[in-house]
């Protein structure tokens, strides 16, 4: 009689078990497709100016275009450049990071991407690809590094362990170089492109919030729905006279 109850209470954990894991994998995830625009005036962006260090000032003139702040970045139909778009909340069954870096080159004495997204446990890694001195500082008290780069090919890697939203890059010796990296704990971000578009994929099924960030116009916030299979679109439209944050104004380049 025990061994029947023992055997019986195999088989109803087994099928609780096999409930909870979706028949159909693949088909439990959808699409999130969308659009951030900026609605109103556009604002020039600050000339760089970079006659600090002569060697970052020749190698932008040999450029041959006049470096500026990359702030607000808008292309065709409006779409607002560089802006970092994740989902809110914890998501327990994400997989695991990446082993790839995800790589911030400095060349002409820029940071390049400006805006980027990393998983805590993916490696972030720096490259000099100028013939001169860079020191990548990280403004952060959860995810601290400091790395010097005395040369042309000089890399460094930093796994970041803590997610932050965002994580400021400086460089010691030029003060104007800037970038942002988002850590996330899971993976459904992206940064908006040229055309201010972004896509996230393999989005478990659900309601979800989904969020973006502007270094200069800062947050807004929506709730998407993501069917399985399915693509969901969200637009987001900034009219440019959004107050920057108290910690956004932090973060904002001099
Ligand atoms: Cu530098």
């Amino acid at each position: 009689m025990k061994r029947v109850v023992i055997t019986a209470s195999f088989v109803i954990a087994a099928l609780v078990i096999g409930l909870g894991v979706p028949v159909h994998g693949a088909a439990a995830t959808g699409t999130i497709k969308g659009h951030v625009k900026m609605t109103g005036q556009v604002p020039p962006n600050p000339r760089i100016r970079m006659g600090a260090d002569p060697l970052c000032a020749i190698a932008a003139r040999r450029s041959g275009t006049q470096p500026v702040q990359e702030i607000v970045v808008v292309g065709s139909d409006k779409g607002l450049a560089n802006t970092f778009v994740d989902l809110a909340g914890s998501f327990a069954g994400a997989p695991p990071a990446p082993k790839d870096p995800v790589v911030i080159s400095q060349k002409g004495c820029i940071y390049s991407p400006r805006v980027v997204g990393v998983r805590v446990g993916q490696p972030l890694r720096f490259v000099n690809s100028d013939t001169l001195v860079h020191d990548v500082h990280a403004m952060s008290t959860k995810n601290e590094f400091n790395y010097t780069q005395p040369k042309s090919g000089s890399v460094n890697n930093y796994t970041p362990k803590t997610p932050e939203l965002m994580l400021r890059l400086k460089c010691d010796v030029h003060s104007w170089m800037t970038a942002y990296v988002g850590v996330e704990a899971h993976p459904y971000f992206a940064v908006t492109g040229a055309d201010g578009t972004f896509t996230i994929a393999n989005v478990p099924a659900g309601r979800h919030t989904i969020r973006t960030w502007h270094e200069r116009y800062g947050s807004l916030t929506q709730v998407v729905t993501v069917k399985p299979g399915e693509t969901a679109t969200v637009d987001f439209a900034y009219k440019g006279t959004e107050k920057p944050t108290a910690k956004l104004a932090t973060l904002l380049v001099p």
